[in-house]
């Protein structure tokens, strides 16, 4: 009881916004359009999965699915990356390029359903998301370890990168893969929004990138923040949908 408890308070900010957020979320449902986001009530997956969506905010839609992967499929992705990790990129005209200004862990790119593990975490990504399987990117695996960071950014595209590109990157759903202790740093973090998620395993953060009317959202911004000790990691995988058939390679 007390751990669970200790667990709820990992995963939401202590910060005044969030609590105010989630009690006017609990008082007064989200009535926010969000015919273009996973359903807002419970999602019973074909594995038998029951995902319980924590709303973190209504607009943008963020929303946090504890248990959408289990300890060993965490382990398994990591696995996999290891032996295929490189410093991660960011666009710049079209082209994927190492930039640690803004961004210093690694990246792993897995290859579309590669595995059978990896098949089934993909077409969950999509029960819950409602989407195609051809609209989803291969998933990204990425490492942080003490330091590392990816400063304040979007998802989507903007401005000369959007004609390198056929399609929008709508949702995201970005799934920690281990445990990072608050002291530690490694949080994902909404900077216009006050909201800070710490990487809990297994858990999955949703965010719709686009607004009702299929419009990119400012308020989208977000970053990982540094870790902040020796021998600590983060791991997560990036799972990107698009707002239609996904065609391009791999590039961030
Ligand atoms: O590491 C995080 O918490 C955020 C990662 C992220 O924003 C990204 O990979 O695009």
């Amino acid at each position: 009881m007390e751990k669970s408890h200790n667990s709820n308070i990992r995963f939401i900010s202590k910060l005044s916004l969030i609590t105010l957020l989630i009690f006017l979320n609990a008082v007064f449902p989200v009535t926010a359009d969000v015919s273009s986001s996973p359903t807002a009530s419970n999602v019973q997956l074909s594995d038998n999965k029951d995902l319980i969506p924590i709303v973190l905010s209504p607009n943008p839609d963020i929303r946090l699915y504890k248990n959408f992967i289990s300890e060993e499929e965490a382990k398994h992705l990591i696995a996999l990356a290891k032996s295929r990790l490189k410093s991660s990129t960011v666009l710049k005209y079209g082209q994927g390029v190492a930039d640690d200004k803004w961004r210093t862990s690694t990246t792993a790119f897995l290859y579309k359903s590669e595995d059978p593990i990896v098949k089934a975490i993909e077409e969950r990504a999509c029960k819950l998301l409602g989407c195609n399987l051809n609209y989803m990117e291969p998933i990204q695996v990425v490492h942080y370890s003490k330091g590392q960071r990816f400063l304040p950014h979007y998802d989507y595209f903007t401005g000369e990168e959007l004609k390198y590109q056929t399609s929008q990157r709508q949702h995201t759903l970005l799934v920690y893969l281990n445990e990072v202790k608050e002291e530690h740093g490694g949080m994902t973090l909404f900077p216009k929004l006050n909201v800070h998620i710490q990487p809990v395993k297994g858990a999955a953060l949703y965010f719709n990138n686009l607004d009702k009317d299929g419009k990119v959202n400012p308020l989208t911004l977000h970053g990982g923040e540094p870790i902040l000790a020796d021998g600590v990691e983060k791991w997560a995988c990036n799972i990107w949908v698009r707002n239609n058939v996904y065609t391009e390679a791999p590039q961030k």
